[in-house]
């Protein structure tokens, strides 16, 4: 038996306000085109099952053309008689009771299982059962859900779990509202045949479990994501289970130095092979205050002519001498902010807030850009 699992589309995600020749985000299209070669490899690959274990949308509300691309998507999947059975994630289930929940525009195809009210649903065929526990807002409830799970667990048949949530905290995402799968149950697990999960964008088995497996997500939502390989999960099981990571073609995302304490050389040196439409991020290190007014965004960006785009991120010399906080503070506001941060705050919330805070600042740094 061959199962095809994949997760974490987060159709609709745009980002770095770059449009492409359609008009449409190029961010957004790189998610639709992550999603069409997994489609491709499914009619190549022709598995028995095809799962998807959550945030199939990036929102709860998704905008007309990411719901048309999904329903053009799953029509080609549902004419290839393969049934695929999908489960909602924390971000396509609505934090209210009074939204209607996105994945039902599924509930007619013939060949897609959708499950996504907060609640255990067991999805059986003749020779496995698949028990799918979606993103749960209530912890509590969550945890008669999974009793529920081990319940319906049938020796007769094989059984697969497919869940969205962080199994221990170790694979948080940092999101609000996620769900972490509680460590006392984890004993449930070896009594699957398989468990697949969705919420970590990384492909990967979970701690000690040989059963356990994160497929990752099909592309980056944030540029805090370093990795150059997304893809999917083949899971063969026959006596035993066989897991087979496949990668897709994704967009690179390349992080590049320049040390300006040796400017001139640094930026000769650099190597811009293999920035191709990369999504390139540079790293100014060893700046000092008055330096950094001598480097413009714009230099540094035009260094990379054949890049899809350029991030910056500006990181100051551990100063020596007097400098004070006052003195950045004319310099930059997001050193400010960091320094302010790092004052009032354990090692582990900075390190959480740092990377958001030079995000948001690299957007605004880009809007100036684009005025100036
Ligand atoms: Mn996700």
């Amino acid at each position: 038996m061959k199962i095809l699992h994949f997760s974490d589309t987060h159709l609709g995600f745009n980002d770095l306000d770059i449009i492409n020749n359609e008009n449409i985000n190029q961010r957004e299209a790189d998610f639709y085109d992550a999603f069409s070669q997994v489609v491709e490899q499914i009619k190549i690959i022709k598995p028995d099952f095809i799962i998807h274990t959550g945030d199939l949308f990036h929102r709860s509300s998704p905008s007309n053309r990411a719901i048309t691309f999904a329903l053009e998507k799953f029509l080609e999947i549902d004419s290839l008689g393969i049934p695929c059975i999908l489960i909602a994630g924390n971000h396509s289930t609505p934090r209210t009771n009074l939204s209607s929940p996105i994945l039902r525009i599924f509930d007619n195809f013939k060949n897609v299982y959708v499950s996504y009210d907060q609640k255990y649903k067991k999805i059986e065929f003749d020779d496995v059962v698949f028990h799918t526990l979606p993103h749960m807002n209530d912890e509590t409830i969550a945890l008669g859900q999974i009793e529920l799970c081990e319940e319906n667990i049938e020796e007769s048949k094989r059984n697969i779990m497919m869940m969205h949530c962080s199994v221990g905290a170790w694979y948080l995402m940092q999101e609000f509202g996620e769900w972490v799968y509680p460590s006392n149950k984890e004993y449930i697990f070896e009594k699957m045949d398989y468990v697949a999960l969705g919420h970590w964008h990384g492909f990967g088995a979970v701690g000690k479990h040989k059963n356990v497996y994160y497929s990752g997500s099909t592309e980056r939502t944030s540029l805090n994501d370093k990795r150059n390989s997304k893809g999917f999960i083949v899971a063969t099981l026959e006596d035993k289970l066989n897991i087979e990571y496949k990668s897709i073609n994704i967009r690179p995302i390349r992080i590049k130095e320049i040390n300006c304490d040796d400017l001139q050389d640094s930026i000769a040196n650099l190597d811009i092979s293999d920035t191709h439409d990369a999504i390139v991020e540079v790293k100014l290190t060893n700046l000092t205050a008055m330096g950094s007014i001598d480097i413009p965004n714009k230099q540094i960006k035009d260094l990379f002519p054949y890049a899809m785009s350029v991030s910056i991120k500006r990181e100051f010399k551990k100063s020596d001498d007097n400098q004070t906080l006052s003195d950045m503070e004319a310099i930059s506001l997001e050193e400010y902010f960091l320094e302010h941060i790092k004052e009032h705050s354990d090692d582990k919330e900075y390190d959480r807030l740092k990377s958001k805070i030079q995000e948001l600042f690299a957007q605004y740094e880009e809007v100036e850009d684009d005025i100036n």
